[in-house]
């Protein structure tokens, strides 16, 4: 197969698109919302919460994004090999025994506790630098240091070893994105006493996610880590008559009929015979099923077809599901089932409603058997297929590496 092949094309009539011109947009006017001297790391972990990270990575950073947090080093060597020399910062635990390769690619870890310290200390040479977030737990109860003492001496082990430099300190909030203020304002408060406990301030001093960016000008310190709102997402229900921007959505997912048919009234149509037709009925296939994220708890979810809502019919299978169509409809028809179309919309939240879940989950649910095309302009400029390249500049490298 050569290269532009992998690199470009997909093969199945189911995709999912991602407007990197929202994303550009909903950065721009998170920028825009904080003071400039307020950093703003894109949180870019689980591929860009599905959208994918490298291209995320890139639009959030041409619009004014100082840096980028992932949950895992394995994100972050990813970024480092697509090409990103933005500063990175791993969120979530890094085993001690792997902060060489952080080290050397320059990249950020976080560290909570003492005996880290000294594992990783042994992994690094004199002249090697990690720079370093100490993570307080202020009442998200997930990670983080939890007492001042511990909090001085990790201060303390950093500063007297020449490996490690304090970079940053931070914290994250469990209730941001309800209006209660409350929980918030006491994990603030605690936050702000460990602060004080320090020595010095390391350059960079963040808690806020999304929602405290969006709305609680007090947490925003001297960085923001924001992920839901650059995708085009509200981080709560609670919070959407507040937001003060329009955020556009980035993510949406569409299919083509496959097949249609015209059944009589009284078949059935999928796994259980569950369906049966009223009467006569146009009904199509589409190729998208519940191996693809798009899970069996959406049957009669609406998709939209020309325009018009329709619902699925009978059972998710893995790969496929059936429409009931408004008539005939050509093979090869679009078929939407996050986003808009002519009139009509079906939102993230919309999807989340419907499983019972938060917006969150919907973009991080579909797998990555399903491409992504990354629009700007209204234009295809570029396919992922993680299917067929497991991402695009590491399917570069692996090409370099048989070439070699
Ligand atoms: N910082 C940390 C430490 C996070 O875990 C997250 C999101 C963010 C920032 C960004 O939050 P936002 O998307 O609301 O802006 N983490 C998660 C999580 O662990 N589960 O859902 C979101």
């Amino acid at each position: 197969m050569n290269r532009v092949e992998t690199q470009t094309q997909f093969f199945r009539d189911t995709w999912a698109e991602i407007n990197l011109d929202h994303l550009y947009e909903n950065v721009k006017n998170i920028r825009d919302h904080i003071p400039g001297d307020v950093k703003v790391f894109a949180v870019v972990k689980a591929n860009a919460y599905g959208h994918g990270d490298v291209q995320t990575a890139f639009t959030a950073l041409s619009a004014g994004a100082h840096g980028l947090a992932v949950a895992f080093l394995d994100e972050a060597i990813s970024l480092r090999r697509a090409g990103v020399t933005a500063p990175i910062l791993v969120l979530g635990a890094t085993r001690p025994k792997d902060v060489k390769i952080a080290a050397d690619l320059d990249i950020s870890l976080t560290t909570f506790h003492q005996e880290w310290l000294v594992e990783a200390e042994n992994q690094l040479s004199e002249g090697d630098r990690l720079n370093l977030h100490i993570k307080c737990d202020t009442g998200m109860g997930r990670i983080g240091v939890r007492s001042t003492e511990e909090l001085m001496a990790i201060e303390q082990y950093v500063q007297a070893h020449s490996q490690f430099k304090l970079e940053g300190i931070f914290t994250h909030f469990a209730t941001a994105d309800e209006l209660n203020d409350d929980y918030l304002d006491r994990q603030l408060a605690r936050f702000e006493y460990m602060l004080n406990q320090l020595e010095s301030l390391p350059a960079y001093i963040h808690s806020s996610n999304s929602a405290a960016t969006l709305r609680k000008t007090n947490t925003l310190f001297n960085a923001v880590r924001v992920g839901i709102a650059m995708y085009g997402l509200t981080p709560s229900q609670e919070m959407k008559p507040e937001l003060p921007f329009p955020l556009k959505e980035v993510f949406s997912l569409h299919s083509r009929l496959i097949h249609t048919k015209e059944l009589s009234a009284g078949e059935k149509v999928s796994y259980g015979a569950t369906y049966e037709t009223g009467e006569a009925e146009w009904i199509g296939t589409i190729p998208i099923g519940y191996a693809d994220g798009w899970l069996r708890k959406l049957q009669g979810q609406d998709v939209i077809v020309n325009g018009e809502r329709v619902p699925i019919v009978g059972r998710v299978c893995m790969d496929q599901c059936m429409i009931r169509l408004p008539g005939f409809l050509d093979m090869g028809t679009r078929v939407t089932l996050i986003g808009h179309h002519g009139e009509e919309a079906i939102t993230m939240d919309e999807i989340a409603d419907k499983l019972d879940t938060i917006n969150y989950e919907i973009p991080c649910m579909i797998t990555t058997r399903v491409p992504r095309i990354y629009m700007r302009n209204g234009e295809p400029t570029e396919v992922s297929n993680k299917l067929l390249a497991t991402g695009i500049h590491s399917q570069q490298e692996n090409n370099r590496q048989l070439d070699e």
